[in-house]
């Protein structure tokens, strides 16, 4: 058996829960591999990763960056993904596109919870997945409870392929399981080998032990030697740590800790070693290259005030020059990042991620093809909105240039959506949280010198009537020349839930003439835009039996006018009553906090209808039930609060719902103040 290791450059996302250290892991390798003489901090806001100021200011990142080393003389490429998740869709942009990803934890089983959902996003996507256990420095408890814990979230196969060595309750060194050779960590510096110590001797041989299994369920021969008690050799070994990272069927475990370097140099050999080439990613993603073929897909769009608009593209497939033509337009300026950092290129090649400037019509998720044939269809996937402000420009001669400017935040993060609610007269700004929409004023204003002010979002009350009532009224005017006379007798009445509006005549004797009854029917619409409760009236029908005309007077105006007094007059005494939107919400989260869950539902108005297991995700549930549309604001901060996180919900309307009472009262005089 040879191994072969991959060639060509690499890109390796890094993903992993808010915090874990993804930044200033990505800040370690960029050192260590001498891209960087001096490493920065994330407290400082001085790293390559979070180059964006709302990156820097808040010390977490906000949005996937591209940086790029050498390491033995294999070229990588790192984007470095935010863990928010409001920003889990700048993970979700890349991970079609990657080699592999790193996913960056903490060394606290009580957390793992929190890797879920972007464990979910990696098998999705089959991207080979390293798990990078950082801030060991801080790491309490033994690592097998650890390697448990994450056994419990993981679908796949996990080998953990060090053992920590502890001295005093921390770790110091680590043991590699495949090369079975000992190293202690030095600050800043590689590993340093020593002779295994003999405490951890005995560990090392059952949890080798433990990763040999694990391997030999995929493989037979090796499964064969350990029946055998032959010792394989290191060669065979490596090889299947390879394979099965490239397949999928496993995910291996490594330790350490970014901010003083250790562990880091060791990752980065495995990357270099195992992380599938271009051309096995392709096949993988079902993308057909060939040399003669131009394929890029767009990872991210960053849009600068200055620099206009970068497409951050891998190319799968043959090469880009500066200047090459597409039908997505002409390449203006081709330039690898570091950071915010731009580095100009004449061309660039298959395996590589690279920004492409001035590619106006090309969104995230796009893909770029040199003949135009066959176009792959755009792979991407939104997140559905979970959170919204209503968003007014502080000054009204800005309308026109604030949605221009959404428009643009929403090229550059997908899940950041900007809509018209007609039924509120409201521009809404929708996204996955308070976070993730506070950091899009901060570019409104930044970026496009926008003031905006935010509110909640209104709720789209209604109401109807629960009797009817007869009622007749006149519009007569005399005044100079012509007079205006109308008059109408209706009859209102309640319709069941859901019919909207219904118009009928039952007019005699042309008492009412023909061509004035469709400016009755317009009089009871001008009317039912705002009731007696100052909603838009629905489920009532109105008839129009009977009236009175005069020959000359009598006009389209006059009988529209005499309808909407009547409407006015009469609607009062139909016992109106205030109809509120009711939505049916699907609440997931794991099982182990669905009690809690069932509490904010009922605090908030809702009706539970039942629970079922959340498909594909193994140990999560489903919540049903019907609540109050005025109940889903801030609906996700408490089932974040209650999940750690990682609860979400879906919500879709369903019905009007009648509320009286204090809170009816209350809705409908705040409806009055604002007139
Ligand atoms: N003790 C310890 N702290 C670390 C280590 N690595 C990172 N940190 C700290 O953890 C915090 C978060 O680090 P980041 O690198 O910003 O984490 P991140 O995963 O990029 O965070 P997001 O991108 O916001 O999800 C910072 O205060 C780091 O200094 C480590 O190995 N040990
Ligand atoms: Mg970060």
């Amino acid at each position: 058996m040879t191994m072969e290791k991959p060639t060509g450059p690499r890109t390796v996302a890094l993903v992993g829960p808010y915090s874990s250290g993804k930044t200033t892991l990505l800040e370690s390798m960029l050192h260590i591999c001498g891209e960087i003489s001096r490493k920065g901090k994330v407290d400082d806001g001085s790293t390559i990763g979070d180059s964006a100021d709302e990156a820097r200011q808040r010390k977490m990142s906000v949005e996937v960056n591209s940086a790029h080393f050498s390491f033995m003389g294999d070229d990588f490429y790192i984007l470095d993904c935010p863990g928010s998740v409001e920003f889990m869709q700048e993970s979700r942009n890349v991970l079609s596109a990657v080699d592999a990803a790193v996913l960056v934890c903490e060394p606290d089983p009580d957390r793992n919870v929190t890797l879920l959902p972007i464990l979910k996003l990696l098998e999705e996507n089959d991207t080979p997945t390293f798990i990078f256990v950082n801030k060991v420095d801080r790491a309490k408890g033994s690592v097998h409870t650890l390697f448990q814990s994450l056994e419990e979230v993981s679908n796949r196969d996990l080998v953990l392929r060090q053992m920590p060595i502890v001295n005093d309750g921390t770790v110091t060194g680590y043991v590699d399981l495949a090369s079975e050779r000992a190293y202690v960590y030095k600050d800043g510096q590689a590993s340093k080998i020593i002779d295994m110590p003999p405490e951890v001797a005995e560990m090392e041989g059952t949890s080798r032990f433990t990763m040999l299994e694990t391997l030999a369920d995929y493989d037979d021969h090796l499964m064969e030697e350990l029946l055998e008690d032959i010792e394989p050799q290191h060669e065979e070994i490596y090889e299947l740590l390879q394979q099965d990272l490239q397949k999928g069927f496993l995910v291996p475990i490594f330790l350490g800790a970014a901010d003083s370097d250790h562990g880091v140099r060791r990752l980065l050999k495995a990357l270099r070693h195992e992380v599938p080439s271009n051309e096995k990613t392709a096949e993988r993603a079902a993308i057909e290259i060939g040399e003669d073929r131009t394929i890029a897909q767009v990872l991210k769009t960053y849009i600068s005030a200055q620099g206009g608009k970068l497409s951050l593209v891998r190319i799968w497939s043959g090469t880009i020059s500066d200047g090459d033509a597409f039908e997505a337009g002409r390449v203006s300026g081709l330039v690898r990042l570091q950071g915010a950092q731009q580095e100009k290129l004449d061309r660039a090649s298959a395996g590589e991620v690279v920004a492409l400037g001035r590619m106006e019509a090309l969104r995230t998720g796009d893909f770029l093809t040199s003949d135009g044939v066959e176009p792959i269809a755009s792979r991407l996937s939104v997140f559905e909105p979970v959170f919204d402000f209503s968003l007014f420009a502080e000054r009204r001669e800005d309308d026109v240039k604030l949605s221009a400017a959404l428009a643009k935040l929403n090229e550059e993060d997908p899940s950041l959506i900007a809509e018209h609610r007609q039924e509120t007269q409201e521009l809404l700004l929708r996204g996955q949280g308070e976070i993730h929409l506070s950091v899009a004023l901060e570019r409104l204003k930044s970026k496009y010198g926008l003031s905006v002010t935010h509110s909640e979002p209104k709720v789209a009350f209604k109401e109807a009537i629960r009797k009817g009532t007869v009622h007749h009224a006149r519009f007569k005017k005399q005044s100079g020349g012509h007079g205006q006379f109308g008059d109408v007798k209706i009859e209102i009445k309640p319709l069941p839930r859901g019919e909207g509006f219904q118009f009928s005549e039952t007019v005699v004797g042309g008492s009412v003439p023909k061509q004035f009854i469709p400016a009755v029917e317009n009089g009871v619409k001008d009317y039912l835009g705002a009731g007696p409760l100052g909603f838009p009236v629905v489920d009532i029908s109105v008839t129009l039996l009977d009236g009175q005309h005069h020959s000359v007077d009598s006009s389209e105006n006059a009988f529209r006018s005499a309808a909407r007094i009547a409407m006015s007059e009469g609607m009062p005494n139909c016992s109106p009553v205030l109809l509120e939107p009711v939505c049916k919400v699907e609440i997931a989260m794991p099982a182990t906090f669905t009690s809690k869950v069932n509490g904010i539902v009922s605090s908030r108005r809702g009706q539970i209808l039942g629970f079922d297991a959340r498909e594909g995700w193994h140990g999560w549930e489903v919540l049903s039930a019907m609540m109050p549309e005025q109940e889903l604001r801030g609906l996700i901060i408490d089932l974040r609060s209650a999940t750690q996180g990682v609860g979400t919900f879906r919500a879709e309307f369903d019905h009007l719902q009648e509320l009286t009472g204090a809170l009816a009262e209350r809705i409908v005089e705040q409806a009055g103040s604002g007139h």
